[in-house]
């Protein structure tokens, strides 16, 4: 075992010392591929869990964050108890002295319920499938709608507004600190080019009511089970007050396109339209009279939008030099960002045929 596994053993022994359950036999495997936490499945003989190590950096928040997600959690599952919600509502453990989070050294790590027989998917399949993906979300954005926006905290301020993203990106242009502005130059101009795009994000987003979202609707934020049914929305992290046009655009940006979000053959990235249909039909079927016309409107702004702020970001950070997202190879969040603006190009050119499908 090497210096950094050993350290990390001994974090987990301290963190699970303080539940109230018996660890004495457990095995613990890394879980998932997000972009932010450490996320471990625990397996005792008697029950399997999810540990947490919250990414501090991201999320300075970390307390509130945690405790937004169990008021969340509580909302849901009264939802669920008077049949408003039919999916599961995986609960974090709370430590023996009551907290939804604990603190070891600098770190903060939580304990969740882990859902047997789950998986996640990183691509969606058929249309069908799509379609259960839409309605899944919806329902939790439906069971949510009566949920008192400013009972829970803003863990990240702005977090999908396009002036403050588009800001951020110009001041890392402009300290260049890594020397990899001359190289991706292209990009960057590109997406100062947005200007008229972006004046009309701002203009419609004025206009639109605040729900509580989930803000990260990417496909594997979403467990299936048995019968490759959705059993849970996972992932409460970014949970606050937001746009549904946010929620329905990540959904879009991680279910219609043929490549993976750091695909570096850009040039072969297809929209799947057929994919495209089933999620705003059922988003919109699900919400019912719970969803307003402009909101409607706006679900295709939310499909041009998250591709490219998305893009954005990760070209800021690869800018920044790689310090918000995990990233495997070199110039990784480069190659994100590039298939991720291909897909707000591709979105962009077939938005007649978007709108006509969303009719
Ligand atoms: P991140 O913020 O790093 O994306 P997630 O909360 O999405 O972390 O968890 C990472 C992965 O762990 C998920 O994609 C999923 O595979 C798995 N996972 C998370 N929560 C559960 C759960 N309650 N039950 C089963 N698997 C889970
Ligand atoms: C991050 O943690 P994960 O992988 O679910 C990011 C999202 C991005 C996504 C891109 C807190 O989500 O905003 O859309 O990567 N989360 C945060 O894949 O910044
Ligand atoms: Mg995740």
């Amino acid at each position: 075992m090497d210096n950094k596994a050993a350290s990390l053993n001994t974090d987990i022994d301290s963190v699970l010392n303080n539940y109230d359950f018996d660890f004495s036999k457990v095995e613990v495997e890394i879980l998932g591929n997000g972009h932010i936490n450490n996320t471990y499945k625990l397996m005792t003989p008697d029950a399997e869990f999810v540990l947490q190590q919250i990414n501090h950096d991201v999320f300075p928040k970390t307390v509130e964050l945690s405790s937004n997600a169990q008021k969340i959690n509580l909302h849901l599952l009264q939802q669920k108890n008077n049949g408003n919600y039919p999916l599961s509502v995986p609960q974090q453990l709370l430590t023996k002295t009551g907290e939804t989070c604990i603190k070891i050294g600098a770190n903060y790590w939580r304990l969740m319920e882990f859902i047997s027989n789950s998986y996640t998917l990183e691509e969606v399949e058929s249309p069908e499938q799509a379609a259960l993906v839409a309605t899944a979300f919806a329902q939790f954005s439906c069971a949510l709608s009566d949920f008192y926006a400013n009972d829970i905290a803003v863990i990240i301020e702005d977090f999908h507004d396009i002036s403050f993203r588009m800001r951020q990106l110009s001041e890392a242009v402009a300290n260049d600190n890594y020397g990899r502005l001359a190289a991706c130059k292209d990009v960057v101009d590109f997406c100062f080019d947005q200007q008229v795009f972006i004046e009309h994000v701002i203009n419609i987003s004025k206009n639109l009511p605040l729900h509580v979202t989930h803000n990260d609707t990417k496909i594997n934020n979403l467990l299936f089970t048995t019968g490759d049914k959705p059993c849970a929305v996972i992932d409460l992290d970014t949970c606050m007050p937001g746009l549904l046009m946010h929620d329905f655009g990540d959904m879009v940006r991680t279910c219609c396109s043929n490549l993976a979000e750091d695909d570096t053959s850009s040039e072969k990235m297809v929209l799947k339209l057929d994919i495209f249909e089933a999620l705003i039909t059922n988003y919109q079927n699900t919400f019912a009279d719970k969803i307003t016309a402009l909101e409607k409107e706006s679900l295709i702004v939310g499909a041009k939008l998250l591709p490219f702020i998305i893009g954005t970001r990760f070209l800021t950070d690869h800018l920044n030099g790689d310090n918000y997202f995990h990233v495997s190879r070199k110039d990784h969040n480069l190659d994100r960002a590039k298939s991720q603006i291909q897909l707000y190009k591709l979105v962009s050119e077939a938005e007649p045929e978007l709108v006509k499908l969303a009719k």
